[in-house]
């Protein structure tokens, strides 16, 4: 790793960004862990709250609780009402043209599961090809595996270079008429790689390929623009964008969704039934059955509000500089290697380090107060591909601090003291 080869994403800084002040808003960041100041340093697997998200929930409990979409009565209104805002945050926090192609789900997993068994199997046929690349988190694998399975359809992977880049030359080769869809992650959880995924969807589309993008790292993160960056399909997860577990969002291209077949069957998505027949609801409700996450989705749009208001160009500028910070600690850290080293990077930092496994070291960490994760990091082709059997992952948030790291790099030392 070049030290000097610094990621500031936008090349905005971080100006008038206070992180003292947004650490206040989460009240996990203050508690211990045996004995020590936590410091929470594994943002890529699940986010703390802010406490505007874990009172809007309380409130909901509180004074709203009523099934959407089906009482006249007041309190089924005021959840309705609530719910729906939350759609139209969600719609204009990705710039997303109309709020019915806001499809409320489980999370990117499920996200994707739907694209796949419900455009996937509707559009594929043998032989039709599928790219994805090796860098993808499982959850956008395994779903293009099983609808290969079930079409006939051939999954394709672009191989990366050794900084953890796509080979984009690679993937202009493997584009052509068979060519479907292209499933990639806009920002990898493993190497923090952001890849080129505007381009990406301009090449697939000149041969009338379909894209969905895996935004699950990618907004927390940065500024998403579905309609500039022109993809056909985008998931993310809640939960990773310090909202609730268990609610997500699929965006689609409406003209996509109207087209596709729901994916479960249940209340809601129904506008008439018969046994002999059923006419479905529109979209986006076509493809909400059942009661949904109606507390998820309403803590999603409080979650949504406070990066708003924080702002996503400067919590994508701060991690820059804090991730460069990282970067070089880690580079001067004896016997540590960093494993993801793109010019176009997010914040991670995957390592290995020499004489210890990077389960030991995560233990060891833990016991400093400091969360990180070891393994690999539901990306087993990129371990495969860097030869290791995993990583120890310290992954940033904005409420993340140099002293943080400062903390990692020094315990690290006593992991060296152990191992050597
Ligand atoms: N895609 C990417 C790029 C991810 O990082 C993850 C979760 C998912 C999809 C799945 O998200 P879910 O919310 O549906 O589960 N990544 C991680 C991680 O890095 N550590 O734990 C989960």
């Amino acid at each position: 790793m070049n030290p000097g080869k610094e990621q500031i994403l936008n090349g905005e800084r971080s100006a008038g960004f206070d992180v003292q002040a947004c650490r206040k808003d989460f009240p996990i960041l203050s508690s211990t862990v045996f004995g020590k100041p936590l410091a929470y340093l594994d943002n890529a697997a699940t986010t703390q709250k802010p406490q505007s998200v874990i009172d809007t929930i309380h409130n909901y409990y509180t004074g709203i609780n009523a099934n959407v979409h089906r009482g006249v009565h007041y309190l089924s209104e005021q959840a309705t009402c609530f719910y729906e805002n939350a759609r139209v945050k969600a719609q204009q926090f990705i710039n997303a043209a109309e709020f019915r192609e806001i499809i409320f789900v489980r999370g990117a997993t499920e996200g994707i599961n739907l694209v796949a068994q419900s455009f996937g199997r509707s559009n594929l046929r043998r032989g039709d090809e599928i790219i994805i690349s090796t860098i993808e988190h499982h959850s956008n694998i395994v779903p293009w595996q099983m609808l290969a399975e079930q079409t006939g359809a051939v999954l394709k992977v672009i191989p990366i270079n050794d900084d953890g880049e796509l080979l984009l030359d690679e993937y202009e080769k493997m584009l052509g008429k068979r060519t479907k869809l292209v499933a990639v992650g806009h920002m990898s959880n493993a190497l923090g790689t952001i890849n080129p995924v505007k381009k990406m969807a301009e090449m697939a589309h000149q041969w009338n390929a379909r894209v969905l993008v895996d935004g699950a790292q990618a907004v927390p993160h940065m500024p998403v623009d579905v309609r500039a960056l022109d993809c056909d399909f985008y998931v993310f997860s809640g939960h990773k964008v310090f909202g609730p577990t268990g609610i997500g969002v699929l965006y689609g291209k409406a003209e996509l969704l109207e087209a596709m077949p729901p994916y479960q069957g249940g209340g809601d998505m129904i506008s008439w039934v018969t046994f002999g027949k059923t006419l479905y609801n529109t979209i986006p409700y076509k493809f909400e059955a059942g009661t949904p996450h109606i507390e998820g989705v309403i803590g999603l749009g409080a979650a949504l509000d406070y990066v708003s208001a924080v702002g996503m160009n400067r919590i994508a500028a701060y991690e820059g500089e804090l991730l460069a910070y990282g970067t070089r600690l880690l580079s001067a850290a004896p016997g540590v290697k960093i494993i993801g080293t793109a010019r176009q990077k997010g914040g991670i930092l995957s390592f290995t380090m020499e004489h210890a496994h990077p389960h030991d070291i995560a233990t060891i960490l833990d016991r400093e107060g400091i969360a990180i994760r070891a393994g690999h990091h539901c990306a087993m082709p990129v371990m495969e591909r860097f030869a290791v059997p995993a990583t120890a992952r310290a992954s940033l948030a904005f409420y993340n601090t140099q002293e943080e790291l400062d903390r990692l790099v020094a315990a690290l030392g006593r992991v060296r003291e152990i191992f050597r």
